[in-house]
């Protein structure tokens, strides 16, 4: 580990382990263990090690080395969402109302698809680095049992990816509905450990709402439709985790809110986006990076994180997933994305 941490420090990363990673908390830290699953610095910092391109390059092993080595994380934590110190505290869930958010694009000018999804954690369970495979197999149980309850709009079947067809599963994730495969900054982290073993996508009959199982979070709770209906998809995602909680106790802590493997997904764990084409703005890449920035949203590419723009189309959502309410962190997506849109109008008639 040490050599490895050197190899960091001498590197051009620009990611935030490498920024907040000093030696005298490297020093600090090195020694440590989480007391219920053992876990280990090594365990947090080993994607980031591996790989200098990371933006964040941190993953939490267990529910408890967000305290054990808060010395690291805190830091993280507060750059990432833009300002949540170690001394605020996420706010109690509160969804509120999709009604609230009108359709960013009714003419469907812009915006060709609108999802809304979170993270949860099943209380008691670690994360990837610490999940034996006999875990992954609960989990994914416990999943399914809850899924099978799910009614109405909600209602569908477990496709595990353990015997998946190859062209099931491409379509799938061409679809966007399936998570894709290899993500070398989640391997490093450990989180492709006895794959495809208890993972799996629930997918309901519309094909508008999807869970994952066992992907980079234990759960990942989705809802996704074409058009700009940003309240009608948070509805459908928020009665999805309503559901979901009433059958699984989700890890929460009284600080962070809902826990994640990767800090970047602390708190509300919500990411609203839009896949969008805004063929003038993106002629300006400046004023679209200065208008992301100001309006606190993150630019992907179509296929999602690491991938490129195709077809002109980027994937934009909110940056923030802690320090404000679910309502509240959709709102900021929503307005955000709304000044995107006036703004493309402006530089389409400049
Ligand atoms: P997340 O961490 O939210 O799951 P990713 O960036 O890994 O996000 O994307 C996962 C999948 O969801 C990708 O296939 C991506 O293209 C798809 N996706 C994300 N936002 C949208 C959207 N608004 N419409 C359609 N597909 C989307
Ligand atoms: N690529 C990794 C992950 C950052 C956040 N995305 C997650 N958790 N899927 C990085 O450190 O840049």
């Amino acid at each position: 580990m040490e050599e490895s941490y050197k190899k960091l420090v001498d590197s051009k990363s620009k990611s935030l382990l490498k920024k907040h990673l000093t030696k005298k908390i490297f020093d600090k830290l090195k020694t440590k263990t989480t007391p219920t699953f053992n876990s280990t610095l090594m365990h947090c910092i080993s994607s980031g090690l591996c790989n200098h391109d990371s933006g964040v390059g941190l993953y939490a092993p267990d529910a408890e080395a967000y305290k054990v080595f808060a010395d690291l994380f805190d830091p993280v934590i507060e750059e990432y969402h833009k300002g949540f110190k170690k001394t605020d505290k996420q706010p109690k869930p509160c969804f509120g109302q999709g009604k609230d958010f009108e359709n960013l694009d009714p003419d469907g000018n812009f915006i060709v698809s609108t999802r809304v999804r979170c993270g949860r954690a099943v209380k008691g369970f670690p994360f990837n680095p610490c999940l034996r495979e006999r875990d992954y197999l609960e989990l994914e149980s416990k999943l399914c049992k809850a899924l099978m309850t799910l009614t109405c709009e909600h209602k569908g079947i477990y496709m595990p990816l353990t015997g998946m067809d190859e062209a099931v599963q491409k379509q799938l994730i061409d679809d966007h509905f399936l998570f894709k495969q290899g993500d070398r900054f989640l391997a490093a982290a450990g989180a492709s450990r006895f794959w495809p073993t208890g993972r799996g996508i629930f997918l309901n009959e519309p094909k508008d709402f999807m869970v994952w199982c066992n992907e980079e979070d234990h759960i990942r709770i989705i809802a996704m439709e074409k058009g700009g209906d940003l309240g009608r998809v948070y509805n459908r995602m928020v009665a999805g985790v309503e559901a979901l909680g009433k059958e699984i106790e989700f890890s929460r802590d009284e600080r962070l809110g809902y826990l994640t493997f990767c800090p970047t997904n602390l708190g509300t764990s919500i990411r609203a986006s839009v896949h969008i084409k805004l063929p003038n703005l993106m002629d300006q890449p400046e004023e679209l990076q200065k208008l992301a920035k100001e309006y606190r949203l993150q630019i992907r590419g179509t296929s999602g994180e690491h991938s490129e723009a195709e077809d002109g189309v980027h994937d934009i959502s909110n940056q923030r997933r802690i320090g404000l309410t679910e309502y509240e962190i959709i709102k900021e997506m929503h307005d955000g994305i709304k000044g995107l849109i006036e703004a493309e109008c402006k530089a389409k008639a400049a």
